[in-house]
């Protein structure tokens, strides 16, 4: 009898979800701002939605700007896609820009609040040009549209994905 050859079975989508600095007082300070969602309610949620599309999510908050760095350089060749709220490093930070460049990966940026109904200086995006795209405003929301949104991207053939 001829033997079937078995494919193995695909390994699940792995994603790195980074939170910048600041966002560990979420839920605990500014309600007003950010809401009463901690980060671990957040991310119990991803958790719970990663299950449900079938992927693997890894998170990792940081204060520091060089830590972040330090992550997303790890997640090259580790990960599938990076989906990242930069906090107030969005605004300033070339070297995340330039670590989330260099993974190859894609990116997508999201963000509690709208930082376009806040101070001016909120309104630009360092990360945005790297990204493939941006969900703002929808508080812990967020986080789950920008998964998805991300989860719909990786599932697209690369030539795809513009
Ligand atoms: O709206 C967002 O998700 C932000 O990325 C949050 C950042 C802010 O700098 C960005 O402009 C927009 C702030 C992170 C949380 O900071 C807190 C500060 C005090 C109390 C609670 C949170």
């Amino acid at each position: 009898m001829a033997t079937r050859s078995r494919r193995p079975a695909p390994q699940p989508r792995r994603i790195l979800v980074l939170h910048g600095p600041n966002l560990n007082l979420v839920g605990k300070r500014e309600p007003a701002v950010y809401g009463n969602e901690t980060l671990a309610d957040i991310e119990a949620r991803l958790g719970e939605l990663a299950d449900e599309l079938g992927v693997k999510v890894e998170t990792f908050q940081s204060n520091s700007e060089g830590a972040l760095v330090d992550r997303i350089q790890s997640a090259r060749g580790q990960m599938d896609g990076i989906l990242i709220n930069p906090a107030a490093y969005t605004h300033t930070s070339i070297a995340l820009r330039d670590a989330l460049l260099a993974t190859d990966l894609p990116v997508v940026e999201v963000h509690l609040s709208n930082v376009h109904h806040r101070e001016e200086f909120r309104n630009r995006s360092l990360i945005a040009p790297v990204a493939a795209g941006q969900i703002l405003g929808f508080g812990g929301e967020s986080y789950l549209l920008g998964l998805r949104a991300l989860v719909a991207l990786l599932r697209k053939p690369l030539s795809n994905r513009r």
